[in-house]
């Protein structure tokens, strides 16, 4: 029949390639984004993309990279929760020829021929970037609450790396406090909530300087709660570039964010594939660039992104 047809046809192009994509999770409005993305460049390039979601556990990665090298898979995306502790797994799927790409975050290992390429932003330059711009926001003079993303994880330790860069320049910029909130918008609001208590009603703060844009929409509804304005009484800055980020820098509630392409898979896919088809060594690191947002385009930058969300 016609639809026997076009169901073997759909077979025999699903088969040209099936990557593995051992995701972290759904903790950010940032990683929904990337997920779709990934979605759809697997479309574009008729790839059939397996996805695996992590609920943010280390042992759930690696049980997913294991059963896509048992599958036979062409290749594998990996967001690797956390930056140590992949080498054995990492080994295994090299021993069976399966390339792996990194996406969005790096990992610590003393043999880099265990991956492929890495597709990711260059996410200290993103906590340096934010930190120039809170300092020329308050005139280099500023009590600053940090909320960081996962214990562990290299958005975490290299945007406060490059964010403590930027403000060491200053002596009057300190981080007085710091704490994970796990990169999501319930843990940013808990962890503010303390933080404000501990520094007299919040009144001590000047800014909280959140590692994601959820967490920062958790702390400014923290703020708001206890009765003070968020964007104003307490400046909020963050990285990722998140609809609810641009909405919250229209309306006044935020002063900055630094945004990151979430379109990790696509690159990686592209590399893969020429990877596959005529031998081509990807760069190991495909850097995606970061750019900082402020209030002053919040609501035009809105309004241009609106159809892509
Ligand atoms: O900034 C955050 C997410 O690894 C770059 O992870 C990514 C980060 C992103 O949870 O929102």
């Amino acid at each position: 029949t016609a639809l026997g047809i076009m169901a073997a046809a759909g077979t025999a192009q699903a088969a040209e390639m099936v990557v593995g994509f051992a995701q972290v999770g759904s903790e950010s409005g940032w990683r929904a984004a990337e997920t779709k993305t990934a979605k759809l460049r697997a479309h574009q390039d008729k790839v059939n993309l397996r996805i695996s979601d992590a609920q943010q556990k280390q042992e759930n990665e690696i049980k997913a990279i294991r059963s896509f090298v048992a599958q036979g898979v062409d290749g594998i995306l990996l967001a690797p929760v956390v930056a140590t502790g992949w080498d054995s797994v990492l080994r295994e799927a090299r021993d069976a020829k399966v390339p792996v790409f990194l996406l969005d975050r790096q990992i610590d290992t003393s043999d880099p021929t265990l991956y492929t390429a890495a597709v990711t932003s260059d996410t200290v330059l993103e906590g340096h970037m934010i930190g120039d711009h809170l300092a020329k926001l308050t005139n280099n003079k500023c009590r600053i609450v940090e909320l960081q993303g996962t214990v562990g994880s290299s958005p975490a330790i290299n945007r406060k790396k490059g964010f403590e860069e930027a403000i060491a320049a200053h002596p009057d910029m300190k981080i007085v406090r710091s704490q994970s909130g796990d990169f999501t918008r319930s843990g940013g609001k808990t962890v503010m909530e303390s933080f404000i208590k501990a520094e007299d009603g919040g009144k001590n703060i000047c800014a909280v300087f959140a590692h994601n844009d959820d967490m920062g929409i958790g702390a400014i509804q923290a703020i708001k709660e206890a009765g003070l304005k968020p964007g104003k009484d307490i400046l909020v800055v963050s990285i990722d570039g998140v609809p609810d980020m641009f909405k919250a820098m229209a309306n006044g509630e935020a002063n900055g964010t630094v945004e990151l392409s979430p379109d990790m898979a696509g690159p990686a896919l592209k590399a893969l594939i020429a990877l596959k088809s005529n031998g081509t060594e990807p760069q190991k690191w495909i850097k995606t660039p970061s750019t900082l947002y402020t209030p002053a385009t919040a609501a035009a930058e809105y309004k241009r992104r609106a159809p892509l969300y």
